[in-house]
Protein backbone atom coordinates (compact mmCIF):
# COMPACT_ATOMS: atom_id res chain seq x y z
CA UNK A 1 0.00 0.00 0.00
CA UNK A 2 1.21 3.56 -0.94
CA UNK A 3 1.70 6.11 1.78
CA UNK A 4 -1.37 7.96 0.55
CA UNK A 5 -3.29 4.87 0.18
CA UNK A 6 -2.35 4.19 3.90
CA UNK A 7 -3.64 7.60 5.32
CA UNK A 8 -6.70 7.47 3.36
CA UNK A 9 -7.41 4.03 4.54
CA UNK A 10 -6.74 5.22 8.14
CA UNK A 11 -9.06 7.96 7.70
CA UNK A 12 -11.87 6.23 6.18
CA UNK A 13 -11.68 3.27 9.06
CA UNK A 14 -11.30 6.18 11.49
CA UNK A 15 -14.85 7.51 9.62
CA UNK A 16 -16.41 4.36 9.82
CA UNK A 17 -15.63 3.71 13.82
CA UNK A 18 -17.05 7.39 13.82
CA UNK A 19 -20.38 5.93 12.54
CA UNK A 20 -20.88 2.38 11.56
CA UNK A 21 -19.32 -0.30 9.27
CA UNK A 22 -23.11 -1.44 7.80
CA UNK A 23 -25.47 0.03 5.38
CA UNK A 24 -28.45 2.18 6.24
CA UNK A 25 -31.96 0.77 5.80
CA UNK A 26 -35.34 2.20 6.02
CA UNK A 27 -36.90 -0.01 8.67
CA UNK A 28 -41.01 -1.13 8.58
CA UNK A 29 -40.61 -4.15 11.32
CA UNK A 30 -44.20 -5.43 12.69
CA UNK A 31 -44.87 -7.23 15.86
CA UNK A 32 -46.21 -10.48 13.68
CA UNK A 33 -45.70 -11.37 10.16
CA UNK A 34 -48.14 -14.07 10.00
CA UNK A 35 -51.47 -13.49 12.39
CA UNK A 36 -52.74 -16.92 13.57
CA UNK A 37 -56.50 -16.96 14.40
CA UNK A 38 -55.29 -17.03 17.96
CA UNK A 39 -53.08 -14.28 17.83
CA UNK A 40 -53.50 -10.83 18.85
CA UNK A 41 -55.96 -9.25 16.19
CA UNK A 42 -53.62 -6.09 15.97
CA UNK A 43 -49.74 -5.79 15.03
CA UNK A 44 -47.71 -2.82 15.92
CA UNK A 45 -45.64 -1.44 13.18
CA UNK A 46 -42.37 0.22 14.32
CA UNK A 47 -40.65 2.37 11.70
CA UNK A 48 -36.72 3.68 11.48
CA UNK A 49 -34.05 5.10 9.58
CA UNK A 50 -30.96 2.45 11.15
CA UNK A 51 -27.80 0.06 10.55
CA UNK A 52 -29.96 -3.40 11.67
CA UNK A 53 -26.82 -5.30 12.10
CA UNK A 54 -24.77 -3.00 14.26
CA UNK A 55 -28.36 -1.64 15.85
CA UNK A 56 -27.20 2.23 15.66
CA UNK A 57 -29.79 4.28 14.81
CA UNK A 58 -30.45 7.53 13.53
CA UNK A 59 -32.77 10.10 13.39
CA UNK A 60 -36.01 9.97 11.62
CA UNK A 61 -38.41 12.72 10.33
CA UNK A 62 -42.18 12.08 10.47
CA UNK A 63 -42.48 10.04 7.01
CA UNK A 64 -44.16 11.78 3.91
CA UNK A 65 -45.94 8.60 3.72
CA UNK A 66 -47.08 5.74 5.42
CA UNK A 67 -50.09 3.14 4.36
CA UNK A 68 -51.35 0.04 4.18
CA UNK A 69 -52.47 -1.79 0.86
CA UNK A 70 -55.19 -4.91 1.88
CA UNK A 71 -58.37 -5.92 0.38
CA UNK A 72 -57.21 -3.68 -2.59
CA UNK A 73 -57.38 -0.61 -1.11
CA UNK A 74 -54.59 1.87 0.34
CA UNK A 75 -55.89 3.48 3.83
CA UNK A 76 -53.62 5.87 5.09
CA UNK A 77 -51.90 5.35 8.13
CA UNK A 78 -49.09 8.58 8.69
CA UNK A 79 -51.96 10.77 10.85
CA UNK A 80 -51.79 7.34 13.33
CA UNK A 81 -48.10 7.32 13.70
CA UNK A 82 -46.55 8.41 17.23
CA UNK A 83 -43.16 9.51 18.26
CA UNK A 84 -41.12 6.29 19.59
CA UNK A 85 -37.55 5.56 20.27
CA UNK A 86 -35.59 2.66 18.64
CA UNK A 87 -31.78 2.06 18.65
CA UNK A 88 -31.43 5.35 20.90
CA UNK A 89 -32.91 7.51 18.14
CA UNK A 90 -36.54 9.05 17.35
CA UNK A 91 -38.60 6.28 15.08
CA UNK A 92 -42.54 5.64 14.52
CA UNK A 93 -44.52 3.63 15.59
CA UNK A 94 -48.17 2.57 15.36
CA UNK A 95 -50.78 -0.35 16.33
CA UNK A 96 -52.78 -1.38 13.68
CA UNK A 97 -56.25 -3.82 14.00
CA UNK A 98 -56.72 -6.74 11.54
CA UNK A 99 -60.11 -7.61 11.04
CA UNK A 100 -60.24 -9.53 7.95
CA UNK A 101 -58.50 -12.22 6.61
CA UNK A 102 -55.54 -11.34 3.80
CA UNK A 103 -52.51 -9.75 2.55
CA UNK A 104 -51.24 -6.59 4.37
CA UNK A 105 -48.49 -4.71 2.76
CA UNK A 106 -47.11 -1.58 5.00
CA UNK A 107 -45.37 0.97 3.15
CA UNK A 108 -43.09 3.90 4.25
CA UNK A 109 -41.70 7.08 2.16
CA UNK A 110 -39.82 9.02 4.22
CA UNK A 111 -38.18 11.98 3.87
CA UNK A 112 -35.00 12.79 2.18
CA UNK A 113 -32.49 11.92 4.92
CA UNK A 114 -28.93 13.91 4.21
CA UNK A 115 -25.72 11.77 4.73
CA UNK A 116 -22.88 14.07 4.89
CA UNK A 117 -20.59 10.87 4.55
CA UNK A 118 -21.86 10.11 1.49
CA UNK A 119 -22.84 13.58 0.04
CA UNK A 120 -25.67 12.62 -0.94
CA UNK A 121 -29.40 12.71 0.18
CA UNK A 122 -30.85 8.79 0.84
CA UNK A 123 -34.77 7.54 0.84
CA UNK A 124 -35.57 4.25 1.13
CA UNK A 125 -39.32 2.75 -0.34
CA UNK A 126 -39.47 0.50 2.69
CA UNK A 127 -41.93 -2.70 2.45
CA UNK A 128 -42.96 -5.30 4.87
CA UNK A 129 -45.91 -7.47 4.05
CA UNK A 130 -47.98 -9.16 6.40
CA UNK A 131 -50.87 -12.15 6.20
CA UNK A 132 -53.48 -13.08 8.11
CA UNK A 133 -56.25 -15.27 9.43
CA UNK A 134 -54.87 -18.28 6.33
CA UNK A 135 -54.81 -15.37 3.29
CA UNK A 136 -52.28 -15.55 1.73
CA UNK A 137 -53.69 -14.18 -1.97
CA UNK A 138 -51.98 -11.07 -3.62
CA UNK A 139 -48.73 -11.42 -1.71
CA UNK A 140 -46.84 -11.28 -5.45
CA UNK A 141 -48.25 -7.65 -5.94
CA UNK A 142 -46.67 -4.52 -7.03
CA UNK A 143 -47.55 -1.23 -4.93
CA UNK A 144 -46.33 1.13 -7.72
CA UNK A 145 -43.59 2.95 -5.80
CA UNK A 146 -40.81 4.76 -7.49
CA UNK A 147 -38.81 2.14 -6.72
CA UNK A 148 -39.90 -1.29 -5.91
CA UNK A 149 -38.60 -4.94 -4.56
CA UNK A 150 -41.04 -7.00 -5.84
CA UNK A 151 -41.80 -10.55 -4.25
CA UNK A 152 -41.46 -14.23 -6.60
CA UNK A 153 -41.12 -15.91 -3.22
CA UNK A 154 -43.90 -15.50 -0.45
CA UNK A 155 -42.49 -12.96 1.62
CA UNK A 156 -43.17 -14.65 4.91
CA UNK A 157 -43.19 -18.46 6.14
CA UNK A 158 -39.61 -18.84 4.86
CA UNK A 159 -37.47 -21.37 6.66
CA UNK A 160 -33.93 -20.18 7.44
CA UNK A 161 -31.75 -21.56 4.77
CA UNK A 162 -34.24 -21.52 1.95
CA UNK A 163 -33.76 -18.57 -0.89
CA UNK A 164 -35.68 -15.36 -1.35
CA UNK A 165 -36.11 -13.95 -4.97
CA UNK A 166 -37.25 -10.60 -5.76
CA UNK A 167 -37.35 -8.00 -8.76
CA UNK A 168 -35.38 -5.32 -8.54
CA UNK A 169 -37.68 -2.36 -10.21
CA UNK A 170 -37.26 1.64 -10.69
CA UNK A 171 -40.37 3.38 -12.46
CA UNK A 172 -42.19 0.18 -12.98
CA UNK A 173 -38.96 -1.62 -14.81
CA UNK A 174 -37.15 -4.34 -13.64
CA UNK A 175 -33.33 -2.80 -13.03
CA UNK A 176 -30.83 -5.05 -15.26
CA UNK A 177 -27.44 -6.15 -12.58
CA UNK A 178 -28.95 -3.45 -9.79
CA UNK A 179 -26.85 -4.08 -6.50
CA UNK A 180 -28.98 -5.43 -3.98
CA UNK A 181 -27.71 -4.90 -0.28
CA UNK A 182 -28.52 -7.49 2.68
CA UNK A 183 -28.36 -7.42 6.49
CA UNK A 184 -30.03 -9.35 9.01
CA UNK A 185 -31.90 -7.29 12.21
CA UNK A 186 -29.61 -8.43 14.99
CA UNK A 187 -32.78 -7.60 17.48
CA UNK A 188 -31.18 -9.44 20.37
CA UNK A 189 -27.40 -8.71 19.47
CA UNK A 190 -26.85 -12.81 19.36
CA UNK A 191 -24.99 -12.48 15.91
CA UNK A 192 -21.15 -10.89 14.94
CA UNK A 193 -20.09 -10.43 12.02
CA UNK A 194 -16.18 -12.66 11.64
CA UNK A 195 -15.00 -8.80 9.59
CA UNK A 196 -16.76 -5.85 8.62
CA UNK A 197 -17.04 -6.97 5.38
CA UNK A 198 -20.15 -9.30 6.68
CA UNK A 199 -22.17 -6.95 8.44
CA UNK A 200 -23.73 -6.08 4.76
CA UNK A 201 -23.39 -8.30 1.73
CA UNK A 202 -24.26 -6.67 -1.24
CA UNK A 203 -25.71 -9.35 -4.44
CA UNK A 204 -26.81 -8.38 -7.74
CA UNK A 205 -29.48 -9.00 -10.07
CA UNK A 206 -29.46 -10.83 -12.93
CA UNK A 207 -30.07 -9.15 -16.37
CA UNK A 208 -33.92 -9.58 -16.09
CA UNK A 209 -33.58 -7.57 -11.92
CA UNK A 210 -34.06 -10.68 -10.37
CA UNK A 211 -31.84 -11.50 -7.61
CA UNK A 212 -31.72 -14.58 -5.01
CA UNK A 213 -30.15 -14.46 -1.34
CA UNK A 214 -30.46 -17.36 0.82
CA UNK A 215 -30.83 -16.41 4.42
CA UNK A 216 -28.37 -18.29 7.15
CA UNK A 217 -30.04 -17.55 10.37
CA UNK A 218 -33.80 -17.15 11.51
CA UNK A 219 -34.72 -13.32 11.96
CA UNK A 220 -35.67 -10.13 9.74
CA UNK A 221 -33.48 -9.32 7.01
CA UNK A 222 -33.66 -6.44 4.78
CA UNK A 223 -33.25 -6.24 1.06
CA UNK A 224 -32.08 -2.92 -0.20
CA UNK A 225 -32.28 -2.37 -3.61
CA UNK A 226 -29.98 0.34 -4.16
CA UNK A 227 -30.31 3.24 -7.54
CA UNK A 228 -29.51 6.79 -7.88
CA UNK A 229 -32.37 9.33 -8.86
CA UNK A 230 -32.66 11.02 -12.27
CA UNK A 231 -33.23 14.00 -9.94
CA UNK A 232 -31.26 15.87 -7.28
CA UNK A 233 -31.97 18.05 -4.48
CA UNK A 234 -30.57 20.76 -2.89
CA UNK A 235 -28.34 21.25 0.25
CA UNK A 236 -27.40 24.35 1.80
CA UNK A 237 -27.72 25.53 -2.50
CA UNK A 238 -25.67 22.88 -3.84
CA UNK A 239 -27.56 20.26 -6.14
CA UNK A 240 -26.60 16.98 -4.61
CA UNK A 241 -27.32 13.14 -5.73
CA UNK A 242 -30.29 11.55 -4.20
CA UNK A 243 -30.26 7.83 -3.37
CA UNK A 244 -33.01 5.83 -3.77
CA UNK A 245 -33.82 2.21 -1.92
CA UNK A 246 -36.37 -0.04 -2.77
CA UNK A 247 -36.71 -2.29 0.54
CA UNK A 248 -37.94 -4.76 1.93
CA UNK A 249 -37.74 -6.93 5.29
CA UNK A 250 -38.72 -10.53 5.23
CA UNK A 251 -38.63 -13.40 8.16
CA UNK A 252 -37.25 -16.38 7.89
CA UNK A 253 -38.29 -18.84 10.93
CA UNK A 254 -36.39 -21.32 12.39
CA UNK A 255 -36.12 -25.11 11.15
CA UNK A 256 -37.42 -27.00 14.22
CU1 LIG B 1 -25.93 6.14 9.16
Amino acid sequence: MTKIGFILGTVFSLTLLAGSAGAHFGMVIPSDNMVMPSDPRSVSVTLSFSHPFELVGMEMEKPEAFFVVANGQNTDLRGNLEQTTTMGHTAWKTDYPLKRPGIYVFVMEPEPYWEPAEDSFIVHYTKAVVTAFGDDDGWDREIGLKTEIVPLSKPFGLYAGNVFQGIVKLNGKAVPHGEVEVEYYNQNREAAAPTDYMITQTIKADKNGVFTYAAPRAGWWGFAALNTADYKLDYQGQKKDVELGAVLWVKFEEWK
